[in-house]
């Protein structure tokens, strides 16, 4: 039988309007914007808008301190009564804000103990806090992983700031994607629900990502989400074209029998705030808070 912990896992994923296409339409999800920084640098992003690790590239969110995102996330809360999970997306990375991002988890926990919580990142972090992350926890984590290659990753990412040095190239690459398997297995083997995000960038990663899939699902990866480059006005992929939609679900076909595909995505910002598809995070902001979008 399962134990207690799968059980409350399985109850838990059933209310996730992400990792759940049945939920989508009965639970909402609400994200903080409490992580400005990022410690790599995506060649489709543009650090002026929310990362693209999760968000659709195009407005900027105003970013939260700790305290500010809990009585945000009061707010909501009262108004909105379908919300299960507080994800964080952004608009840098999850994990290059960890101060930030534990102190508004623990704030909310203790205020409302039932919200499930979820986190997205990039990953390179992903070995130094993995532990952190189940303490506190998280069950739900989205690694964007893009390829699995160091020549293929020098094409996707500029550079990485790690452990206090600057890397370009085929060795950034190389340091992100090890630190992304890695923390992908230790998520896994403990129990954590991994979804992987792909970007879809036909030129670069079209014909590679089956192969970034049947990798992550070996790591115990549980779900895949491949995603359409939508290029970022200002980032270095700015004129390569959007890749389409048929393209995407062709990928997704080929990839099912590997991983479960999720279909729904609908490349949220890093403030979104309602069901999946019916945001309502412009009744939430604090109009002092905004920066210029
Ligand atoms: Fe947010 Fe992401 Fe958690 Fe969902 S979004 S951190 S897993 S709670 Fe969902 Fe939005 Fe797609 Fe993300 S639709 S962009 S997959
Ligand atoms: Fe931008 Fe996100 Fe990539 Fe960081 S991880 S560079 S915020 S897309």
């Amino acid at each position: 039988g399962l134990s207690g912990e799968a059980v409350e896992l399985a109850a838990k994923t059933a209310k996730h309007p992400c990792y759940s296409f049945e939920a989508h339409q009965k639970f909402a999800r609400m994200h903080l914007p409490v992580a400005p920084v990022c410690n790599i640098s995506c060649n489709y992003c543009n650090r002026k808008y929310d990362c693209v690790n999760e968000s659709r590239p195009g407005v900027t969110s105003a970013v939260l301190t700790p305290e500010e995102a809990l009585a945000k996330f009061t707010r909501v809360k009262a108004e909105l009564p379908q919300l299960s999970v507080v994800g964080i997306a952004g608009p840098g990375d999850a994990l290059a804000n960890w101060r930030a991002v534990r102190k508004s988890i623990e704030l909310i926990k203790a205020a409302a103990p039932d919200t499930i919580f979820c986190l997205s990142t990039n990953g390179l972090m992903l070995p130094r806090y993995a532990a952190e992350i189940m303490e506190l926890g998280i069950r739900h984590v989205t690694v964007t992983v893009n390829c699995l290659e160091p020549a293929i990753g020098a094409s996707i990412y500029h550079h990485v700031h790690y452990q206090g040095n600057y890397y370009v190239g085929e060795s950034a690459a190389n340091i992100l994607i090890n630190n992304q398997l890695t923390g992908i297995e230790q998520l896994a083997a403990n129990g954590v629900l991994v979804k992987v995000n792909t970007v879809m960038i036909k030129a670069i990663n079209g014909s590679h990502i089956p192969e970034v899939v049947k990798a992550v699902k070996e790591r115990g990866a549980a779900l895949s989400n491949i995603m359409p480059l939508i290029p970022a006005p200002g980032s270095v992929f700015r004129h390569f074209p959007q890749t389409s939609r048929k393209e995407v679900e062709a990928l997704r076909d080929l990839c099912q029998s590997e991983l479960p595909q999720m279909r729904h995505c609908q490349q949220c910002r890093a403030d979104a705030i309602g069901l999946l598809n019916e945001d309502q995070s412009y009744k939430f902001r604090d109009a002092k808070k905004e920066l210029p979008g």
